[in-house]
């Protein structure tokens, strides 16, 4: 085969249109591809269900490949590690029952583990709003590419629609808050009824009181992740990621067990 540049750019946008064109309406449109957006991403699609994920990064994984400080490790508490093994994650048993991942090996093969599952990670896109149907209720994502913005273009987005949107954006909680920005008189189901400011660190009850919290705080929006703690203003853990795969987990699955029931609802 003779190679062809006019085919090569062909072969890219025709697949590409193609399989955004079968995205514009998904079950669930996840904001943020780090451990949190990655896990709940994987066992969504593992339940049978069409999720996107768009990352404002050209590259996902978040915060977890920067491991502690940059040492390239993770710390991940015994409930938590089905999840890594799962995508094969290789997990080292540490000093009094502390266990430990390489950051970069970890986060890459739950990105490996979300796309095997089905989901799609849209690279360099950012949620920059949410679309808003009767009742305010969340129902799809607003994106643009992430350098538009760096460049001050003033580009209009694209809309997506989805059942459920996750806000999985870490510390910002970016999704959320642009919510509270744009319904100001929108209460979520928190102490304040909005956004309360993730607290200084306290591991033990971060990472105990995260996947508590993780849900929908807004009909159709979920959080998962950091930005539980943002939320909720519940602390900080440092780089223990057990609480980060747990949260993303149980959102899949509430999100799972509320189209079930829509389903046979029907
Ligand atoms: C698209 C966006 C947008 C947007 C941001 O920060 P993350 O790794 O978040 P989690 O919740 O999966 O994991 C948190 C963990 O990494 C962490 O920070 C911990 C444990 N901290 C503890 C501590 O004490 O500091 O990933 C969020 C992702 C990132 O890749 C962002 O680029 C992306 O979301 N993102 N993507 N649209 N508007 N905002």
């Amino acid at each position: 085969m003779e190679l062809n540049e006019r085919d090569i750019t062909r072969a890219i946008v025709k697949e590409a249109t193609e399989e955004f064109l079968n995205n514009l309406e998904v079950d669930v449109a996840i904001a943020g591809g780090g451990p949190a957006g990655l896990t709940a991403a994987m066992y969504l699609a593992k339940g049978g269900l069409r999720v996107v994920i768009f990352e404002r990064k050209l590259n996902y994984g978040g915060g977890m490949p920067g491991g502690g400080m940059l040492f390239p490790k993770v710390v991940v508490q015994k409930e938590a590690i089905p999840i890594l093994r799962s995508v094969g994650t290789r997990l080292k048993k540490s000093h009094e029952g502390y266990y430990t991942a390489d950051s970069v090996e970890a986060i890459s093969r739950l990105g490996v583990g979300a796309m095997d599952a089905g989901a799609r990670i849209y690279p360099a896109i950012s949620v920059e709003d949410i679309v808003i149907r009767e009742n305010d209720r969340v129902s799809g994502v607003v994106i643009n590419f992430s350098v538009i913005k760096t460049a001050g273009l003033h580009v209009d987005p694209l809309g997506i629609l989805s059942k459920y949107v996750i806000d999985a954006t870490g510390h910002d909680a970016d999704v959320t808050r642009t919510l509270t920005r744009k319904v100001p008189d929108v209460k979520l189901d928190t102490f304040n009824g909005g956004v309360v400011g993730e607290k200084s660190m306290w591991a033990e009850v971060g990472e105990r009181e995260i996947t508590r919290y993780t849900g929908e705080v807004h009909p159709g929006l979920f959080l998962a992740g950091m930005s539980v703690n943002a939320v909720y203003g519940l602390p900080r853990m440092g780089a223990i990621f057990g609480g980060m795969l747990l949260s993303g987990k149980k959102a899949a699955e509430m999100i799972l067990e509320r189209l079930k029931k829509r389903k046979t609802k029907k």
